[in-house]
């Protein structure tokens, strides 16, 4: 039995950015998703994961399988539908999965035979027995389940072309923050998956740079912490020789000894999300953890990075609360957090996020014709309309954020500081310049919307219908 996997690419971000600009080869990530559904399957499955990220695949040239598996990011999910209906006119049968799938089943359902919705451990083997038997079932609910179930992903079917492997320890977030799916996805209580478990997945990744894909790796109570200490012990004493990066909350700088443990363990970079640089932004999107008084950013980025850590951080534009001169005060928030690389993205409704129920209701999606306007939610487009930004207006204050923090000047003056400061120059710089060939490319693909905007955002208004 044949089965392919396929992580379907969005032309807007994916391959033609990794041709175009080399630096992209460090930012096209594994389908982890499809590595741990191919460390379900059992073995009379003969498995080939395809990402097309990587490079295209022409399918009519290859053997027919006898079942597809499709992911996809919301991002992703136009082109899902396309290599779907590609597989389908040849008879092959479709399931879908992933957050897309999960949020909007009754739409992917019109494209494939089955959809899974959710995580797919409960029921994956389900829906292989079901496809031998030419029986499958329209969905199936995949339940969240103990990470002790959690298979090791199978990183030996995408071995060649990364920069970075990548490995989950954790799911879930207690957090829920508005514009986010995760804990409408994975749940808001955190798991995670035995220590040995990641220990050894770890052990079968080649590469020696990893992405920690965990949404918060170190948690929020005492005891998340705890946990995240025992993870970071454990990789030092298998002496792992790896560098990762991971996703964290800003109250992993009030702990040294996590700090030291994470550096230590292989630790080179973290993302923070800090969303919006004034206090009622962050009301607005729930982002409490951001919202404790006293929290000195600005110190809290340098103890970080006092270890020899990179930080990038991320920020929202186009909150209701946010004025004319957002981009500027953006770039501004971010020069005197002192992060090593800003990361600027468009509010987006994404579906099954509160923001997405807020802005349906009040009719604000402005890229709705669906699925192809799918491929726009990147966070790199408006697609809404915001309370108090035209279109232009607000491609203009991102053109200033991106402007102001990708100087040549500045970028020069972050890494002379990294050098000063005995940290990473060298990376600080790759990354630097990859931010700003990604920002010259983003400034083509609002070109191309620019073309299209007409039909797409019904004009250049703002606020509420
Ligand atoms: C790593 C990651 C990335 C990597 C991508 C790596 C990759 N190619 O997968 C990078 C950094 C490139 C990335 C980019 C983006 N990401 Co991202 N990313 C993640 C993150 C943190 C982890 C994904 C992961 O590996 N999870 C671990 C695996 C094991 O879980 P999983 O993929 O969900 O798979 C399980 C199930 O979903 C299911 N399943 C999945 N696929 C399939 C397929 C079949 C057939 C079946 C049966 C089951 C199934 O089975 C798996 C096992 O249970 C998630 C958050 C999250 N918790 O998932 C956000 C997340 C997926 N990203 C998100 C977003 C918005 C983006 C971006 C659009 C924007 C951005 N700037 O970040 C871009 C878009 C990229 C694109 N190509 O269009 C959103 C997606 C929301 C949505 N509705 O689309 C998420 C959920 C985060 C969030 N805050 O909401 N991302
Ligand atoms: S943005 Fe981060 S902290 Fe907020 S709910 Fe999502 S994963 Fe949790």
């Amino acid at each position: 039995m044949r089965l392919y996997l396929v992580n379907p690419y969005n032309r807007l971000v994916s391959l033609a950015n990794v041709k175009e600009n080399r630096w992209n080869h460090y930012r096209v990530w594994k389908p982890l998703g499809l590595l741990v559904l191919a460390g379900l399957t059992p073995p009379e499955w003969e498995i080939t994961v395809i990402d097309e990220n990587l490079r295209a695949a022409d399918y009519s040239a290859m053997p027919r399988p006898d079942l597809v598996g499709i992911t996809a990011f919301t991002s992703q999910a136009s082109r899902a539908y396309e290599v779907a209906s590609e597989f389908r006119s040849r008879g092959v049968s479709v399931v879908m999965g992933g957050i897309h799938a999960t949020m909007c089943t009754e739409e992917a359902l019109r494209h494939v035979d089955a959809v899974v919705t959710g995580e797919a451990e409960s029921v994956w083997a389900t829906v292989l027995r079901d496809a031998r038997r030419g029986q499958l079932q329209r969905t199936y609910a995949g339940q969240h389940i103990d990470l002790a179930e959690v298979p090791q992903a199978r990183h030996d079917l995408l071995a060649e072309g990364y920069a970075f492997g990548s490995v989950q320890t954790t799911r879930g977030c207690p957090l829920s923050c508005s514009f986010c799916s995760v804990s409408a996805f994975n749940g808001k209580r955190y798991r995670h998956r035995p220590i040995a478990h990641v220990i050894q997945e770890l052990q079968s990744i080649r590469e020696k740079r990893v992405l920690v894909v965990d949404d918060n790796l170190i948690g929020t109570s005492a005891s998340h912490i705890a946990r995240a200490k025992d993870l970071f012990r454990a990789m030092i004493q298998a002496d792992l020789g790896k560098d990762w990066i991971g996703q964290v909350t800003i109250n992993m700088a009030d702990d040294e000894e996590l700090l030291d443990l994470a550096v230590r363990a292989g630790c080179c970079g973290v993302f923070i999300g800090f969303e919006s640089p004034t206090a009622e932004g962050l009301a607005e999107v729930g982002k409490k953890f951001n919202l404790l008084k006293g929290r000195n950013f600005k110190a809290s980025v340098r103890r970080i990075q006092r270890h020899g850590i990179l930080v990038v951080g991320s920020f929202i534009m186009g909150l209701d609360s946010d004025e004319p001169g957002i981009g500027r005060q953006i770039a501004k928030a971010a020069e005197s957090y002192g992060v090593d690389i800003l990361n600027a993205l468009f509010l987006t409704p994404l579906p099954g996020t509160r923001l997405w129920d807020q802005m349906k209701s009040q009719d604000r999606i402005a890229a709705n014709d669906f699925p192809q306007d799918w491929r726009y939610y990147t966070l790199g487009f408006p697609t809404a309309h915001y309370r108090r930004f035209s279109w232009s207006a607000i491609v203009e204050e991102m053109t200033s954020c991106d402007r102001r923090f990708y100087s040549v000047w500045r970028i020069l003056r972050r890494v002379c500081d990294s050098f000063l400061r005995g940290r990473q120059p060298i990376r600080a710089l790759v990354t630097n310049l990859s931010y700003r060939n990604n920002v010259r490319l983003s400034q083509r693909n609002y070109a191309e919307l620019d073309l299209m905007r007409g039909s797409l955002l019904r004009g250049d208004s703002t606020g509420a219908r």
